[in-house]
């Protein structure tokens, strides 16, 4: 089976098709959709992926993944704004804000959506770590500044990343689902 992957972000598209592998085609599918404002990650892939399926030409699965930083002495920020404020302060920027607080506990939570235009199914993952200077080349977005366990994400492989990230825990939900679906 071949599922489409809506997303302008290939880092993302890279991650699902290492973790996917064997069980579905992963193809990036580049559409914008409306990012409806909630609180809620699920609530915003849910609805863009309800959304691209219908503007999507074809039958095939979409998903959508919603992912974020969220730094606890920050109330949460950068949150659902995570990229938005990359485009504009950046990461290095969000470093800095980290570098002065006592606390940089910081997690990365995810929320894929899986729709096959009939029923849309959400699940979530998260992962904790700490804001530190950017270290390392791999990855994408905030990876060098978030730290898990001594290393950054940025310092890890993709397979590294995916065994414990917020977006590999959320595809291993998505994975368990679709292997009972094929049963
Ligand atoms: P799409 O919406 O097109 O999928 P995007 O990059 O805008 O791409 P999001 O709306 O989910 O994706 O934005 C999440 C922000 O958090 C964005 O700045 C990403 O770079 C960042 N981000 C998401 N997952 C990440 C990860 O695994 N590691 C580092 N940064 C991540
Ligand atoms: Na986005």
């Amino acid at each position: 089976r071949t599922v489409r992957f809506v997303t302008t972000n290939a880092g993302k598209v890279a991650e699902a098709e290492e973790y996917l592998s064997g069980l579905a085609d992963v193809d990036q599918y580049d559409y914008d959709y409306v990012e409806v404002q909630s609180d809620s990650l699920a609530e915003i892939a849910a609805s863009g992926a309800e959304e691209a399926y219908e503007a999507a030409p074809g039958d095939d699965p979409v998903i959508v993944d919603d992912a974020g930083l969220f730094v606890k002495e920050l109330e949460g920020f950068p949150g659902p704004y995570s990229a938005y404020v990359e485009d504009t302060l950046g990461v290095e920027r969000v470093w800095k804000l980290g570098e002065s607080l006592d606390n940089r506990r910081a997690a990365f939570r995810c929320a894929v959506a899986y729709t096959d235009g009939d029923a849309t199914e959400t699940f979530s993952g998260a992962v904790q770590g700490q804001l530190v200077a950017p270290r390392g080349d791999g990855g994408f977005g905030y990876d060098p500044i978030f730290e898990h366990d001594g290393k950054t994400f940025a310092e890890m492989g993709t397979a590294e990343k995916n065994a414990l990230s917020h977006r590999g825990r959320a595809l291993a939900k998505l994975a368990d689902w679709l292997a009972e679906e094929n049963e």
